[in-house]
């Protein structure tokens, strides 16, 4: 199970300065993508103002719990928001790969939900890839590697939808892509259980590289008691050479709402996974068993949260 830290929330409304005219005394932070970037921790924070627009805003730590947020909002060079219209771009999830990190974050149209890739390489300077049009799906999270000389990604498709409510999903994708735009679906590969914490799921952190596969945070929403939905987070384990392949799945959630800022908020009853960073990697790439993990998520869409744990316990988690 992930362990809180002391510091939680550790970004909240009150740590984003004004930074006008697009943000004054603002309503929320959170979902945000992490990553390290020469010794610093890097969040690209989710900030809603009063309109309830959305805009990004980065932070960076020496320790990953206290953070300072830049007094300027992320600008992805290439992206044009009016026509078509895009209402939001929000919860970007962070990936190296070759020496590059791309950002990879949902964005609404009139038409529904798409996914966006930007890249950086400095964290100042940010250049929009393109949209990946296919369908209408979002969570997407970006391998850190390529297999046979392409990206790969997990993603939520949102094939269910209920009249007035926002379209969602219940099964998690990979996909392929030779440069970002155009993917192709190689399969579903992860189900969610109807009666249980993981009726509805989407992917949540970038998959991280064990010597026994990848590891796989996700969301997990139950939806049957009527009142409200509750977003809990889970863990997977891929085969290394066949991502497609669910090696093991935990049963249990390792995280759910319990603590206030969890409980009530924007949205009550959510922790939702985006961000994670592993210490320790040997010289081949693969996560030691027991590297500290910090996993960044949203609560109750209101502030940002940290919870930490072991690569080898994740591990675990997946067994249970
Ligand atoms: C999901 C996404 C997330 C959000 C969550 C809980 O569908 O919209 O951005 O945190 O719902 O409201």
């Amino acid at each position: 199970m992930l362990v809180r830290n002391a510091n939680n929330p550790i970004l909240t409304r009150s740590d984003i300065p004004d930074i006008l005219p697009h943000l004054h005394d603002v309503t929320s932070v959170f979902n945000p993508g992490a990553i390290k970037y020469k010794d610093k921790y890097m969040l690209m924070l989710r900030v809603q103002n009063r309109a309830r627009e959305t805009y990004f805003v980065m932070a960076e730590s020496d320790d990953g719990v206290k953070f300072e947020v830049r007094n300027e909002i992320v600008r992805f060079e290439g992206l044009k928001t009016k026509n078509p219209i895009v209402y939001h771009c929000y919860d970007p999830r962070i990936t190296k790969v070759e020496d590059v990190y791309y950002i990879m974050f949902a964005m609404d149209f009139e038409q529904g939900c798409k996914l966006g890739v930007a890249q950086t390489t400095d964290f100042r300077e940010f250049h929009f890839i393109g949209v990946a049009p296919r369908i209408d799906t979002r969570n997407g999270v970006l391998f850190p590697e390529k297999f046979n000389g392409k990206f790969l990604r997990l993603e939520r498709p949102n094939t269910l939808v209920k009249p007035g409510e926002p379209a969602t999903g219940a099964r998690i994708w990979v996909s392929e892509s030779p440069q970002l735009t155009n993917w192709k679906m190689l399969g579903p590969i992860l189900m969610g259980n109807s009666h249980y914490w993981d009726e509805l799921i989407g992917s949540g952190t970038p998959p991280v590289k064990t010597r026994e596969g990848w590891l796989h945070i996700y969301h997990g929403v139950a939806t049957h008691f009527g009142s409200t939905n509750i977003y809990q987070a889970g863990v997977v384990l891929l085969d290394l050479k066949q991502p497609q392949k669910v090696l093991a799945r935990g049963k249990y959630n390792i995280l759910e709402p319990r603590e206030l800022y969890e409980l009530t908020g924007q949205v009550p009853n959510v922790v939702f996974p985006s961000g994670i960073i592993v210490e320790d990697y040997d010289a081949e790439g693969f996560s030691l068993p027991d590297s500290e993990v910090k996993v960044y998520y949203g609560a109750a869409d209101t502030c940002v949260c940290l919870a930490e744990t072991t690569i080898q316990d994740l591990l675990n988690d997946c067994k249970a």
